[in-house]
């Protein structure tokens, strides 16, 4: 294969290649890799190339701690602006991007607040934290194998060393267990309780959950990373109102560069604002900030709306093909964008010793997926499961038919794990079907 066929405009790969044909060598090698394999990682996408050129603009230079408005501490002016000289356009970027996001996630911006710095997901949800709790106070968060993230609590992160937290489960259905919750919420009277999910294919009742927190006096925070697409077109249940913060990533289905958005009712405003710098971060990543505001203006469209409800529709078609060819779904469903399937106890050869495993023989076959955790498994890094979701598929405009033929590749992968000849006649016949969907980037 040519390589260089391949090149990313937006990155503008020759100048690299002039410069340093090691690194080019290895950024052409991944740009084939995603042209040649199809992504089913549910957190990944293809950014727009007018995204990825906003990313690699000159904003990558510019340092810009600070804010481009008053910061406050209640009706205290702390500092206004920036701390260096030069924030005419970094100033007018944040803004765009702060109106965006406010717009977009919303109901009415005027009692709203925005932070557009943090660099992605986890450092959002640390800021959260920060803002919020005194180190050792309580919060709730889901369970990392039932569907949580790691920044919701987990023991190995900052969020379970440093706070006290307590965790939340599925019940037997797959379903969030809401009376668990609340029965948790009762006992363990959190400060703040962690909504949102990694891998929950089931719709979430921030209604519900928002009536727990204001019973128990908690600051209710959705972590909406995975499904913000699907909330701000109102393809599932918004959190707002019953949310008081909102956190979410910029590139899973909002196809947007890495990073990360909060966005609150007004009151949490300067707290998050003095939690993500000076309190965790130095400059922003204005570059990023600007591809960000492209982001906010592409979801805002008409044409997303209609990718968000396509993204969703695709999730049925392959939920209705796994089950067909003998998988069995966590949940039994998906009304979302993901899939989560316990491989370990498909019938019809829809089976696996574990998740790790059949994860990295399906790469060979060209299927790009992860393996994740499900109820009852103690081991992040030997689960019985693999998530799979239609975001980037369906950036590429991949619909029903391609998850009909996507679900039987799958299966065949799976019966014939094993052999790695078989594998590779998969692999070239995905070759094949992504050679008519070309991403963005890669034009
Ligand atoms: N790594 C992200 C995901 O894949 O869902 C969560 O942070």
């Amino acid at each position: 294969m040519n390589l260089t066929e391949l090149l990313p405009a937006s990155q503008n790969l020759a100048a690299v290649r002039r410069a340093d044909p090691e690194t080019a060598d290895i950024l052409a090698a991944e740009s084939a890799r995603q042209q040649s394999t199809i992504c089913l990682i549910p957190s990944e996408n293809y950014a727009s190339t007018a995204v990825s050129a906003a990313l690699s603009s000159t904003l990558t230079n510019k340092y810009a701690e600070g804010y481009p408005h008053l910061w406050t501490n209640g009706d205290r002016v702390e500092r206004n602006g920036r701390y260096y000289q030069g924030q005419a356009n970094t100033n007018a970027v944040e803004r765009l991007a702060i109106r965006r996001a406010l717009a977009l996630f919303t109901p009415d911006p005027e009692n709203y607040h925005a932070n557009v710095q943090p660099l992605s997901g986890a450092p959002a949800n640390l800021a959260v934290l920060h803002a919020i709790l005194q180190p050792g106070d309580v919060f709730m968060g889901l369970k990392l194998a039932h569907g949580g993230h790691l920044t919701h609590g987990h023991h190995v992160t900052v969020t379970g060393e440093y706070y006290n937290a307590v965790q939340y489960g599925l019940d037997e259905t797959g379903a969030i267990d809401y009376d668990e919750l609340e029965r948790v919420a009762l006992s363990s009277q959190p400060k703040l309780i962690f909504c949102g999910a990694t891998a929950y294919p089931l719709q979430i009742d921030f209604a519900r959950i928002g009536s727990i927190a204001r019973r128990v006096g908690a600051v209710l925070v959705a972590d909406v990373a995975h499904i913000a697409g699907l909330c701000v077109t109102g393809l599932h249940p918004h959190p707002f109102p019953h949310a008081d913060i909102v956190t979410t990533t910029t590139h899973k289905i909002l196809r947007g560069p890495r990073g990360g958005l909060i966005v609150s009712k007004k009151q949490f405003g300067p707290a998050i604002d003095r939690s993500v710098f000076p309190g965790l971060q130095g400059g922003p990543h204005m570059n990023a900030i600007a591809a960000i505001a492209v982001a906010l203006k592409e979801a805002a469209s008409d044409a997303y709306r209609a990718y968000a409800a396509q993204v969703v529709a695709n999730a049925r078609e392959l939920a209705e093909g796994l089950l067909h060819e003998g998988f069995r779904l966590v949940g039994g469903r998906t009304e979302n964008h993901l899939l989560l399937l316990d491989v370990v106890n498909g019938t019809n050869g829809c089976r696996a010793k574990n998740g790790s495993y059949l994860a990295a023989q399906w790469e060979k076959a060209g299927l790009v997926a992860n393996k994740n955790p499900i109820p009852g498994d103690a081991k992040a890094w030997l689960p019985s499961g693999i998530r799979v979701g239609t975001p980037a598929v369906t950036t590429l405009g991949m619909k029903e038919s391609e998850m009909r033929q996507i679900a039987r590749w799958m299966a065949d992968a799976t019966r014939h794990a094993d052999d790695d000849g078989h594998l590779e006649v998969i692999a070239r016949q995905v070759a094949q079907l992504m050679a008519a969907f070309v991403p963005p980037t890669a034009v």
